[in-house]
C-alpha cells in the first residue's frame, strides 16, 4: 500500500538541503554576512507555501510502487520534490514584481520586504541555481541525471514562454479585449503553469524509478495538461472570487490587465453596454475602476459559470484517466491524487 506524506514530514527534510546549498556557496568563501543573506531567502521564499508540487514527488513515487518508501527513497524523492519547490520559489519571487503583486503566502512579497528590493532579482536567479547545486549531489551517478537536468531546462523554459505571453497579452498602456481569447489563454495557462506544476513532479517521478519510457511520460503530459489547465483556471477564478485570508494574495489581475479566465468568460455573454463597462475600467491603476469590473463580473454571474465549468472538467478529467494504461509502470491513482488535492479548492 502506498503511503502519503504530510507537510511536516516534507518540510523536515529541507534544513538539511538549505545546508547543503549553503555549503555550495561557502565553497567559494562567500562572506558569512551574505550567506546568511542567501539562507534567509531560501526559507522566506521555499517554505510556507502548501507544497503540493513537491509533496508529488514523493506521493507519486509511493503510489507507482504501491509500497511505502524506505527512508532512502523518501529522502531522494522529496530532494527532487524540493526542486520543484525551488522553481516555483524562483518564479513566483520574479512574476511578483511582474505582476506589481502586494502579498504572497500571507506576508509582503520577498521585493516589497526591507531592505530586499530589486536585489529579489538575482535572489531569484540563486533560487533556480540551487536546483542545480542539489541534482548535482544527490544525482550525479544516477543513470537519468542528464536527463533531470534536461527536463528542468525544458519546463523552465516553457514556463518562461507562457509567461512572456502572459506580459504581452496584458500591456500595462494599451488595453484593447480583442486581445483576448480563449485560444490565446490556454496557451499562456498550460505554458505558464501545468508544465512546471503538474507535468513536472510526473516526469521527476517516473525519471527517478527508470520508468520514464515515452509512452508513459506522453500518457502523464495527456492528462496533467488539462489538469494544469484546470488548475490556473482555478487560480484566476480565486484572483478575485477568493478570499485573501485563504488563498494568501491579493488579486491583481484586474488592474494588471490580465488574459484571465474570468475576463474572457465576460467578454463571451456582455451585451455591448457591458462589454463598454469593461473597456472604460479594466486594466486601470485604480480601486475604484477594479470595483465595476468586480461589480460586472457579479452581474454576468460568473461565479457560478465557473461552478459548472468546474463540475463539468473535473468529469472529462475523470475519465481520461480512467483510460490510463498501466502496463509499463504508471498508474491512475497518480493522477486521482493530483485530481483529489485541488478540485473545489478555495486556496
Ligand atoms: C502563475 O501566474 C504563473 C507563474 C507564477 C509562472 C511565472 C513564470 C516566470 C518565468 C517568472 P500568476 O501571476 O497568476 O500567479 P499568482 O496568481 O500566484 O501571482
Ligand atoms: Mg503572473
Ligand atoms: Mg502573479
Ligand atoms: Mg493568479
Amino acid at each position: 500500500m502506498a503511503k502519503t506524506t504530510t507537510l511536516k514530514e516534507f518540510e523536515s527534510v529541507f534544513p538539511k538541503l538549505v545546508e547543503d546549498i549553503l555549503d555550495h556557496a561557502k565553497s567559494y568563501n562567500l562572506p558569512p554576512a551574505f550567506v546568511e543573506w542567501y539562507k534567509a531567502s531560501l526559507n522566506a521564499n521555499t517554505i510556507g507555501g502548501k507544497c503540493n508540487r513537491g509533496m508529488s514527488v514523493p506521493d507519486s513515487v509511493s503510489l507507482i510502487l504501491e509500497a511505502p518508501l524506505s527512508e532512502e527513497q523518501y529522502f531522494q524523492s522529496a530532494t527532487l520534490g524540493w526542486m520543484t519547490e525551488l522553481l516555483q520559489a524562483f518564479f513566483l519571487v520574479s512574476d511578483d514584481i511582474m505582476d506589481s503583486s502586494i502579498t504572497r503566502r500571507g506576508a509582503p512579497c520577498w521585493y516589497r520586504q526591507p531592505n530586499v528590493g530589486m536585489i529579489a532579482i538575482n535572489d531569484a536567479f540563486m533560487l533556480e541555481s540551487a536546483i542545480y547545486t542539489l541534482l548535482k549531489k544527490y544525482f550525479r551517478t544516477h543513470p537519468a541525471y542528464i536527463d533531470l537536468i534536461e527536463l528542468f531546462h525544458e519546463v523552465t523554459f516553457q514556463t518562461e514562454l507562457g509567461q512572456l505571453c502572459d506580459l504581452l497579452t496584458a500591456p500595462e498602456d494599451k488595453i484593447d479585449l480583442d486581445n483576448f481569447s480563449m485560444e490565446k489563454y490556454q496557451f499562456i495557462v498550460i505554458y505558464k503553469t501545468a508544465y512546471y506544476s503538474f507535468y513536472l513532479p510526473v516526469a521527476l517521478a517516473l525519471y527517478q524509478q527508470n520508468l520514464a519510457t515515452p509512452k508513459n511520460l506522453k500518457q502523464a503530459e495527456q492528462i496533467l495538461i488539462p489538469l494544469g489547465e484546470y488548475f490556473q483556471i482555478q487560480d484566476d477564478y480565486l484572483d478575485n472570487f477568493g478570499l485573501p485570508e485563504h488563498i494568501g494574495k491579493i488579486g491583481t489581475d484586474i488592474m494588471d490587465n490580465k488574459c484571465s479566465w474570468l475576463v474572457n468568460q465576460a467578454l463571451k455573454i456582455a451585451t455591448p453596454e457591458q462589454r463598454k463597462v469593461l473597456e472604460e475600467n479594466y486594466g486601470r491603476k485604480d480601486k475604484a475602476k477594479e470595483a465595476e469590473v468586480k461589480k460586472l463580473y457579479d452581474e454576468l454571474k460568473l461565479e457560478q459559470i465557473y461552478k459548472d465549468y468546474e463540475e463539468s472538467r473535473v468529469g472529462e478529467i475523470r475519465k481520461m484517466i480512467a483510460e490510463v494504461d498501466e502496463s509499463e509502470g504508471l498508474k491512475k491513482t497518480v493522477f486521482e491524487s493530483f485530481l483529489g488535492k485541488i478540485y473545489k479548492r478555495s486556496k
